[in-house]
């Protein structure tokens, strides 16, 4: 038989032609399951659907017990035992990029309220209790800078458990950049007199990557009065920062020095359910405003970080 009709004989070979050599085999299947067919959904019924792809497994309370979750599935656990439980997953990131862990737990109506630390072998750490929106559950996403090993920890906050109404459930995925970044902040901007220059409409990329860690900008006015908003984005973003904004101005008589203390203008963060700071100043003539970005209280690191944004709001 030539080739081409082999092929031929091949395509004239429709489904009902081929099916008695399939159909033995089709049979013996149907024969078996028609054997138990009560038993079989019964035991689907009965079962408890599995409450999410990687369920915790206790003990998991030191980070040497820690449960392995993939990325991207749905995890969940409880906060059982009747006291505090502590409860420690583990996962990998390979790549820089950015990562997100979104809790849900009191959203949810669960009785606990969640809070979150992490730190990895790459020496970052990070802690979190509240989402940035003014949700109940925490909400992170920072920067992370290649391959790590990461270990994750829950427990609630005031130590409360029980059998089944402090039950958890969270996602780690990688997430895309989730903030506008024009530039980032320059090594060297501790002192004011090393302020970085920032444009208006201009959104600069910083870390408080320590406590001591001050980060100075400087904003030129022109002529006439303006109202400038200066808005930080740290906290409702996912970023673990609590910041705070200071406007200085350099003293009328000598451009050398500052202001007093006194005339300094802090940020407070009670107009935002997030702790970041939304800022509006108004400036009448030509002039350097001295920004400084500072954390408020609480954690830094190279995973606190902030975009610091300048907006014009009104000008005549
Ligand atoms: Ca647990
Ligand atoms: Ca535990
Ligand atoms: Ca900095
Ligand atoms: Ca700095």
């Amino acid at each position: 038989m030539s080739p081409i009709s082999a092929f031929l004989l091949f395509l004239a070979c429709t489904p009902s032609c081929c099916q008695p050599t399939l159909n033995p085999v089709s049979q013996d299947t149907a024969e078996l399951d028609s054997d138990s067919p009560v038993d079989s959904i019964d035991s689907q019924d009965t079962a408890p659907p599995p409450p999410c792809a990687q369920p915790e497994s206790e003990p998991n309370n030191l980070d040497s017990e820690a449960d392995p979750v993939q990325r991207e599935d749905l995890a969940c656990g409880a906060f059982t035992g009747g006291g505090l439980d502590l409860d420690w997953y583990t996962f990998e990131t390979t790549s820089p990029g950015w990562l997100k862990v979104d809790v849900d737990a009191a959203s949810r109506g669960s009785e606990a309220n969640v809070n979150l630390s992490m730190e990895s072998d790459g020496g970052v750490q990070v802690a979190m209790s509240m989402a940035g929106d003014g949700g109940p559950d925490p909400y992170l996403v920072i920067p992370v800078q290649g391959a790590d090993s990461w270990y994750l920890m829950f427990n609630e906050q005031e130590a409360q458990s029980g059998d089944e109404d402090y039950d958890y459930q969270f996602r780690v995925s990688t997430t895309k950049t989730p903030v506008d970044i024009d530039r980032e902040e320059s090594s060297d901007n501790d002192s004011w007199q090393d302020a970085q220059v920032i444009e208006l409409d201009e959104s600069i990329y910083g870390t408080v990557s320590e406590a001591s860690d001050l980060d100075w900008f400087v904003l030129e006015t022109p002529e006439g009065r303006q109202e400038i908003e200066l808005q930080l984005i740290a906290h409702r973003a996912g970023s673990p920062l609590n910041a705070r904004i200071e406007i200085w101005t350099t003293q009328a008589k000598d451009k050398t020095k500052l202001e007093s203390e006194a005339d300094v203008k802090v940020s407070t963060s009670d107009a935002s359910p997030s702790f970041d700071p939304i800022f509006t100043h108004t400036s009448y003539d030509q002039r350097s405003w001295y920004i400084k970005v500072r954390v408020a209280d609480g954690g830094t690191g190279p995973a606190y970080w902030y975009t610091l944004t300048t907006t014009v709001k009104e000008a005549e």
